[in-house]
C-alpha cells in the first residue's frame, strides 16, 4: 500500500469537494451521498442481526456509542482488551458478510485519496444518540498500519475532534454531516481523534441518530 504524496495530495487540496484535514487525512464531503440511503438500509440490516451493543472498556466502563461489525472480523472490546474477533459475542456466531456497498465505496474512496487496492476486511459500524460521545483515542489495534481507515458518516451531523500523534497534541474540530467520508492513512493513520456529544435533531433517513462506518483491513 503506497501513500501517494506531493502532486496527487494537491489536486485533491483544491479539489472544492475534499479538505486536507492533515497530512494522510482527507475529508471528502458528501462523497457518500449518491449511496446513502442504500448504506442506511444496508446496516439496519446487519444489525438486526448482529445486534447494536455497548461495549466494555479493558477498564470496566460501558462505552457511550453501540456498536456491530460486519466483516471477515469485527472490532470487540471487553474486560480481557481490544481485539478483532471473527465471532460476535453476543450470539457466538460469524459477523455478517461485509456488503459490496460498503466495500466498493471504501475502495473507490481510498483510491482517490491516494490508497491504492483498499480492500477492507472489518467494517465497524457506530450508532450514536443524543448526547453520546466517543472520547479521543487512535486506532491501532489492526496488523498493518500503511492501510488507511476509511469513515462515512450517515444521519445526524456530529463535531469530530482531530488531533496528532500525542494525545497531548490539541485536537481541531470538524463538522461531519451525513454522506461525508474521511480517509486516512500515511502520516495520520496513528493520529488520536473522538468524537463530541451528538445533538439532538432529526434526520429524514436515520431519525435521531447517527452512524458512522469505519472500514478497515485490520488483518
Ligand atoms: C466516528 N470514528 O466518526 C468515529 N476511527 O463516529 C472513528 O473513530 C474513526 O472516523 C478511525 C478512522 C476514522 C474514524
Ligand atoms: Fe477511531
Amino acid at each position: 500500500m503506497t501513500y501517494i504524496h506531493g502532486a496527487m495530495q494537491n489536486l485533491f487540496d483544491t479539489d472544492g469537494e475534499t479538505e486536507a484535514l492533515a497530512p494522510g487525512a482527507v475529508l471528502q464531503r458528501g462523497r457518500a451521498l449518491a449511496v446513502a440511503a442504500p448504506l442506511v438500509a444496508t446496516l439496519e440490516r446487519i444489525a438486526a442481526e448482529a445486534p447494536f451493543r455497548r461495549m466494555t472498556t479493558p477498564g470496566g466502563f460501558e462505552m457511550s456509542v453501540a456498536m456491530t461489525n460486519c466483516g471477515t472480523v469485527g472490532w470487540v472490546t471487553d474486560r480481557a482488551g481490544y481485539r478483532y474477533d471473527p465471532c460476535d459475542p453476543v450470539r457466538g456466531l460469524p459477523w455478517p458478510p461485509m456488503p459490496d456497498v460498503f466495500a466498493t465505496l471504501a475502495h473507490d474512496a481510498a483510491r482517490e485519496a491516494g490508497f491504492a487496492d483498499f480492500e477492507p476486511d472489518a467494517c465497524l459500524i457506530n450508532c450514536y444518540t443524543p448526547g453520546t460521545r466517543l472520547s479521543l483515542h487512535q486506532d491501532k489495534d489492526e496488523r498493518d498500519f500503511a492501510q488507511p481507515v476509511v469513515s462515512v458518516s450517515l444521519g445526524l451531523p456530529a463535531v469530530f475532534q482531530f488531533g496528532g500523534n500525542k494525545r497531548s497534541d490539541r485536537p481541531r474540530r470538524v463538522a461531519l454531516h451525513h454522506g461525508d467520508v474521511v480517509v486516512w492513512g500515511g502520516p495520520a493513520r496513528l493520529a488520536f481523534h473522538g468524537v463530541l456529544a451528538l445533538k439532538d435533531g432529526e434526520h429524514p433517513l436515520a431519525g435521531r441518530r447517527r452512524f458512522n462506518l469505519t472500514l478497515r483491513k485490520a488483518l
